[in-house]
């Protein structure tokens, strides 16, 4: 049934954890069968794109930096903007379960910036060095945040967020462009950072100014994630970059820009007037 009523919500003490530390992991956001469904999903739509396009390594996206925190022959298998290749994604990212409880972090209006599928294979899943995502998409108001579903579990050893906590009040810091922006490895080691391991069906949530990072899948089965990221329709880019398509999809609530004029999403809007 569709409605605008809300119907999931945090507690004072999750919103209040966020707000500090600039992440929350929320537990059971979806049912053990339905992150079982959505993990047969991913894989079936990674397998699909790499026979389409002629191999595995067409959908390979290890960052480069990757190599400078293991010496392991890492991969990381990816598809963006998944939502564009099956529906049971769209779904997901409408779910209110997820989108009601954003609401309690960044307001009623939730939009789409990008998501991103990931599957770290077996035994040699690959790594993110440490970074805030500000440099890759940076915005006047910081609300932007990625949640993280996890569709089985993502226990330390198989390479499971990893968060400094309350380092989005550092404000956006400098970073190494080089291989994906990515902060100074001998500064920030993965094994410094607090581990957030998550089991199926969970979410793990966390702003673009959260220092972050994550480790190798060592395990003998994959890690498999969607990450959504998204913002306050009303908190603009600062700069032209990182544009999707999709991006500007009204997952909760209203665009108000877009009511004002219905030619293109806020985002455009805003890039535009910034090259006029
Ligand atoms: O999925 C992960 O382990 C981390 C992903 C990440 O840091 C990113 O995409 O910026």
């Amino acid at each position: 049934m569709i409605t605008g009523e809300k119907h999931h919500g945090l507690t004072a003490e999750q919103v209040a954890f966020y707000h500090e530390n600039g992440y929350l992991h929320i537990p059971g956001v979806i049912t053990p069968d339905e992150a079982a469904y959505l993990r047969e999903e991913a894989h079936a739509l990674i397998h699909r794109l790499a026979a389409t396009r002629g191999g595995e390594t067409a959908v390979h996206a290890q960052w480069g930096s990757a190599k400078l925190v293991s010496d392991l022959p890492t991969t990381l298998l990816h598809c963006h903007n998944a939502q564009f290749h099956s529906a049971a994604f769209t779904r997901l990212i409408c779910d209110p379960r997820l989108t009601d409880r954003i609401a309690d972090l960044i307001g009623p209006n939730i939009q789409l910036h990008h998501t991103k599928l990931f599957i770290k294979p077996p035994e040699r899943g690959a790594p993110f060095p440490m970074h805030q995502d500000y440099p890759y998409f940076p915005h006047e108001k910081h609300t932007m945040l990625a949640a993280i579903f996890f569709f089985d579990d993502a226990p330390i050893e198989k390479g499971c967020l990893l968060v400094v906590p309350g380092s989005h009040r550092l404000g956006p810091i400098p970073h190494e462009r080089e291989g994906g922006w990515h902060l100074p490895v001998e500064q920030y080691p993965l094994d410094r950072a607090t581990p957030v391991p998550a089991q199926a069906g969970d979410v793990v949530v966390f702003n673009y100014l959260t220092i972050h990072g994550s480790g190798v899948n060592t395990t003998q089965e994959a890690r498999t994630t969607l990450l959504v990221q998204m913002r306050d329709p009303t908190d603009h880019p600062t700069v032209a970059t990182h544009l999707s398509r999709g991006q500007g999809m009204m997952l909760r609530g209203i665009d108000p820009e877009a009511d004002a004029d219905p030619s293109t999403d806020s985002a455009s809007r805003y890039l535009r007037s910034l090259q006029d």
